[in-house]
């Protein structure tokens, strides 16, 4: 009876961690928001991304792009359940964007972005920067397999701006 007790009191512990880092990242977002896009009239919505919880000890994954086309690195390697801080950094002259999700769900992408009519439809799967600039989105793979990225700027794809992770199941 104890031990169910204090199993209880953890995860009551736990919530309430994450409701204060979603508090604390939530602040922090629409202020760096602000920032960004105060004043210049310039508002254009990417939309939310499926999460802003960061927390300290959260694993990073970095990826450079330029305009070379390329995301680097182009091949990572991620774990089931693993909440991961995907950061998207574009030195590069353009803007770039990081899709990411199933070959499928990439692929019905393309196709998307390929017909005129449903310009401007913004998934939770999907950040872009601006030259200079980066973006970053919290992201947690479900299930082990092959998943992939890909940038889809006009002509970006298809100069093979695209990537692919490889998601394991976590082994103790
Ligand atoms: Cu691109």
């Amino acid at each position: 009876m104890e031990g169910k007790g204090k199993v209880k009191m953890r995860s009551v512990l736990i919530y309430g961690a994450i409701s204060l880092a979603l508090v604390i990242a939530a602040s922090l977002y629409s202020f760096s928001y602000f920032n960004e896009h105060g004043g210049d009239g310039h508002s254009h919505d990417h939309g939310t991304p499926q999460a802003q919880v960061v927390a300290p000890s959260m694993k990073e994954v970095r990826i450079e792009v330029d305009d070379g086309m390329r995301f680097s690195p182009a091949t990572w390697e991620a774990q089931v359940g693993e909440p991961i801080r995907i950061i998207l950094v574009n030195k590069g002259k353009v803007d770039h964007e990081l899709v990411i999700g199933t070959e499928k769900e990439i692929i019905a992408h393309a196709k998307d972005m390929a017909n005129p009519n449903s310009k401007g439809h913004h998934h939770t799967n999907e950040i872009s920067a601006k030259p200079g600039q980066q973006a970053e989105l919290v992201w947690t793979f479900k299930k082990p397999g092959q998943y992939a990225m890909a940038c889809f700027e006009p002509g970006h794809y298809e100069a093979g701006m695209k990537g692919v992770i490889n998601v394991e199941t976590k082994t103790h």
